[in-house]
C-alpha cells in the first residue's frame, strides 16, 4: 500500500452531461457537477470535460485542419504570418521556436496559427488588442478550413459561458450567481492550432511549450488522443501532473484573468508540454477571454481593471521578465568572450 506521497495526482474528470439534458437530469445530479468543478478549480485550476456537447467528428477535423495546416510549405505559412495581421489583432501564423513562454528555457519547439471572430478591417474596433480580420491560407478552400474552425469557435465560446455560468454559482455567498453576467457580452475568444514535432534531442531545456500561466478567463485545450507531454503543476507537493489525451475530452483550466477576479478562489494553474516523444502532436487551446471593455472589481477587493488592462499587464510583465533574462544571458556570455580574450591576449 503506497503512502500519500507515492499516490500519483490525476485531474478530474467532469460530466457535463446533467446541465445538457433538458428533461431527465435531476436537481442533485446538476449541483453534484458544480460542487465537481469548485473541487477542481480551488484544488488543481484543471479538469477534463467530458459529456460537453461539441461532436466529436468536429473535433476530429479542428485536429485535421491544424495537421494541413502545418503541412504547408513554409512560405504559405508565411503569407498568413501574425505578423502581417492588422494592428494587435494576434491573427495567423507563429514560427516554431518563435516563442520562449519559460524564462530561461530554449524557444519552444511548436508552431501556431490563431484566429478569433471575424472583424472587418473598416470596422472601427479592428487592429484593437486580438481585435481584427483573420488571415486564411489561400491553397485551403474556405469549406476544409474556415468553416469548420469558426463553427468549433462558436462551440467553444457557448460551452465556455456555461462553465462560467456553473462556476459563477460555486462560489461562496456573497458572490451573485451573476457575477459574470456582463463578462459574457461581445466576448473575446481565440482559438489557437498548435503543432509540436517529434522531439530531437533529449535536453531537459527544450520544452514543447514552456512552464506559464494562461493569462484570460478559461481555456479549453483539445489534445489530439494518444500523444503525451501536457503536465500541470501541483504546488502542495511540488509535482507535476501529467494529464492524459482523452478522446473527446477538453482539459480545462483557469486562467489568471478568473483567478484575480475570484480573489485568487480559483486557482490559475502553472503548466507546460514537455516530450512529446517521437510522435507529431497537434492541439487546440481556445481562450476565453470575455468583454475586454468590462471593468472587473475582484472579490477580495483588489483594485479593479479592465479585462483588457489585466491581460496587457501579464503580457507586458512577462515580456519585461523575458528582456531581462535575456540581458542577464548577454551578460554571462560577454564575461565568458572577456575571460577567453584576456587568456587568449
Ligand atoms: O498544447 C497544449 O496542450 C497546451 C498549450 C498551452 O498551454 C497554451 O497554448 O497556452
Ligand atoms: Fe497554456
Amino acid at each position: 500500500m503506497g503512502s500519500i506521497e507515492e499516490t500519483v495526482d490525476v485531474i478530474p474528470t467532469i460530466d457535463l452531461t446533467p446541465w445538457l439534458n433538458d428533461d431527465d437530469s435531476s436537481a442533485a445530479a446538476r449541483i453534484a457537477v458544480v460542487k465537481e468543478l469548485h473541487d477542481a478549480c480551488v484544488t488543481y485550476g484543471f479538469f477534463q470535460l467530458v459529456g460537453h456537447g461539441i461532436p466529436l467528428q468536429l473535433q476530429k477535423r479542428v485536429l485535421s485542419c491544424a495537421a494541413n495546416f502545418f503541412d504547408l510549405p513554409l512560405e504559405e505559412k508565411m503569407n498568413v504570418s501574425i505578423k502581417k495581421c492588422m494592428g494587435r489583432a494576434n491573427r495567423g501564423y507563429e514560427v516554431l521556436q518563435g516563442q520562449t513562454l519559460q524564462t530561461g528555457a530554449l524557444p519552444d519547439l511548436k508552431e501556431g496559427f490563431f484566429i478569433g471572430a471575424e472583424e472587418p478591417s473598416d470596422s472601427p474596433r479592428a487592429g484593437r488588442f486580438l481585435t481584427g480580420p483573420n488571415q486564411w491560407p489561400e491553397s485551403i478552400a474556405t469549406a476544409d478550413f474556415e468553416d469548420p474552425l469558426q463553427a468549433y469557435r462558436a462551440g467553444m465560446v457557448e460551452l465556455a459561458q456555461l462553465v462560467l455560468n456553473l462556476l459563477a454559482l460555486a462560489l461562496p455567498s456573497p458572490a451573485p450567481s451573476s457575477v459574470f453576467d456582463d463578462f459574457m457580452t461581445q466576448p473575446s475568444g481565440n482559438l489557437r492550432l498548435l503543432h509540436y514535432p517529434p522531439k530531437p534531442s533529449p535536453d531537459p531545456e527544450q520544452l514543447g511549450c514552456g512552464a506559464h500561466t494562461d493569462f484570460g478567463g478559461i481555456t479549453f485545450v483539445l489534445q489530439q488522443p494518444e500523444t503525451k507531454g501536457l503536465e500541470v503543476f501541483y504546488p502542495p507537493k511540488g509535482t507535476w501532473i501529467p494529464v492524459e489525451a482523452k478522446e473527446n475530452a477538453f482539459v480545462a483550466n483557469v486562467g489568471d484573468l478568473l483567478h484575480l477576479w475570484t480573489g485568487k478562489y480559483y486557482r490559475s494553474a502553472v503548466h507546460r508540454v514537455t516530450d512529446v516523444g517521437d510522435k507529431h502532436r497537434y492541439s487546440a487551446p481556445f481562450f476565453y477571454n470575455g468583454n475586454m471593455d468590462l471593468r472587473f472589481f475582484p472579490l477580495d477587493g483588489s483594485p479593479s481593471m479592465t479585462v483588457e488592462e489585466h491581460i496587457l499587464g501579464k503580457l507586458n510583465a512577462s515580456r519585461a521578465e523575458q528582456t531581462l533574462e535575456k540581458a542577464k544571458n548577454i551578460d554571462v556570455h560577454r564575461q565568458h568572450v572577456n575571460l577567453v580574450a584576456t587568456a587568449a591576449g
